[in-house]
């Protein structure tokens, strides 16, 4: 036998691998694709009812959501995750005790807590019994005695696991397909559907466990996270952004004026792009598109984060009617958002599900964003919306919110007066700006030579016109 060399030559590309990845080796096939995660359990957080109409945010969303990425050939292009039960220990980096006790255990394993003296008040009546006759915090935001802490447990767990290995650099970017949702869960505070924070609780683990110094949380949901707002006030490796209804407070949760920029070491880092106005005309694709261009990314750019974190709510997906929505963005409109995000932090972006209950919207917009992350050319964006501009009432939120920011974020400045502008005006006109940059260089490459020797400018310039100002000397 001839003598060959180890190494490469006998690893196949299907079983090459990364040595040294903790947990052994990671398959270079696993390695820049799209992760899904997805998980049964999280179908037993039910009210007792079972009526879905009185409970928007039923099992059948994610159900809905997981069956059309299998049916598109999505699913079978990206890497199934397995998610996991988050601890209580995972949970306690954003909620308190009490808190997480409350919902992180059922009556079985609860038994076991109380016998080692944990907990007191937490065997005494918790719930409100509600109209329906089940129990809960409020209608939206139902329990099941049984089944709810494993489920709610579950959905933050597999949002840590999918965010782990795409921070960690085992997955390109993920989606994660999880209920309910999170943003509105505060430290102490279940409420709109949610009771732990998935997003806040994963950010805090990238912190505390993988030493991730930034990270950017985009929360395009249609409702404030105020729980996540709140998880990371102070911090300034953390910048939340948040686009949501607000209607001067009007809408729930409340929160979330666009004076509110953080506080100590965090002031800056918490952007709230509050829409104000009501639904007439209701926001739509322009009106987030322009929020993108002239606030999102330039703050984003800025801050430059090392992972960015999805709140990915599809409640302002047409479809949705106030007071759960009431805004016109399209399904697709959010595969062009995302495709902007993977720009950042080397494309390491996560989207996780927060709310959205109409199944053709979530649907739709799930699977238009899955394509985006996975790469695929997206659908170009209509004439329509290119040409319009955002309609007044968007324009006066998005000004106030650069008014307040750029304080903060120095991009900002030049911006304020476009918000107006259609997007293809402005693309016209970033164009001609960056050729006015172009031409500046060159000219002083051209003075800088004219000053060195007697030898015409002309030839560095050929193909181009003349300048019309020739420089002082
Ligand atoms: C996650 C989410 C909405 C709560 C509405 C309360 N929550 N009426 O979309
Ligand atoms: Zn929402």
């Amino acid at each position: 036998m001839p003598h060959r060399p180890l190494g490469r030559a006998q690893s196949s590309p299907a079983t090459a691998s990364i040595k040294g990845a903790p947990m052994g080796e990671v398959p270079i096939k696993h390695l820049f694709t799209t992760g899904l995660v997805y998980d049964t359990f999280m179908l037993k957080h039910q009210c007792m009812c079972g009526n879905t109409h009185i409970h928007p945010e039923h099992a059948g969303r994610i159900q809905s959501v997981w069956s059309r990425l299998q049916e598109t050939g999505l699913l079978g292009r990206c890497e199934r995750i397995r998610g996991r039960k988050a601890t209580l220990d995972e949970i306690q980096t954003v909620h308190s005790e009490y808190h997480t006790l409350l919902y992180g255990t059922s009556p079985l394993n609860r038994q076991k807590l109380d016998s080692k003296k944990l907990l007191g008040p937490i065997s005494q009546k918790m719930y409100a019994v509600l109209p329906c006759g089940g129990i809960g915090v409020d209608s939206d935001t139902v329990w099941n005695e049984m089944h709810s802490s494993g489920a709610v447990r579950m959905a933050v767990g597999c949002v840590i696991e999918l965010a782990f290995k795409v921070a960690a650099g085992e997955l390109k970017n993920g989606f994660a397909v999880v209920r309910p949702p999170g943003h509105h869960a505060e430290e102490s505070t279940a409420m709109g559907f949610c009771f732990f924070n998935s997003v806040a609780i994963t950010a805090k683990l990238l912190q505390q466990k993988l030493g991730v110094s930034k990270i950017l949380i985009v929360d395009w949901d249609i409702h404030h996270g105020n729980g996540t707002q709140q998880a990371f006030y102070n911090d300034p490796n953390v910048l939340y952004i948040s686009m949501h209804r607000y209607d001067d407070g009007n809408f729930f949760p409340g929160s979330g004026a666009p004076e509110e920029v953080g506080v100590g070491p965090g002031v800056g880092f918490n952007t709230n792009i509050a829409w104000t106005g009501g639904v007439e005309p209701p926001m739509g694709d322009v009106e987030y598109l322009t929020a993108f261009r002239t606030v999102v990314m330039p703050i984003a750019n800025e801050f430059s984060p090392d992972v960015v974190l999805v709140s990915a709510g599809f409640d302002a997906v047409e479809g949705h009617q106030s007071p759960l929505g009431g805004y016109n963005v399209t399904a697709k409109c959010f595969s062009h958002l995302t495709k902007q995000l993977m720009k950042l932090a080397g494309g390491r972006v996560v989207l996780a599900l927060e709310g959205g209950h109409d199944l053709t919207a979530i649907c739709d917009a799930s699977e238009s964003c899955v394509a985006a992350l996975l790469g695929d050319e997206l659908d170009p964006l209509p004439q329509a919306v290119l040409q319009q501009k955002p309609c007044p009432k968007a324009a006066a939120s998005l000004e106030r919110v650069i008014e307040i920011q750029s304080k903060h974020w120095s991009s900002l400045q030049r911006l304020a007066p476009t918000v107006g502008q259609s997007l293809m005006d402005a693309q016209r006109r970033e164009k001609d700006e960056a050729d006015t940059v172009t031409a500046m260089a060159s000219l002083t490459v051209d003075t800088e030579q004219a000053a060195a020797s007697t030898v015409s400018t002309e030839t560095s310039r050929s193909t181009e016109e003349p300048m019309e100002e020739e420089p002082v000397l």
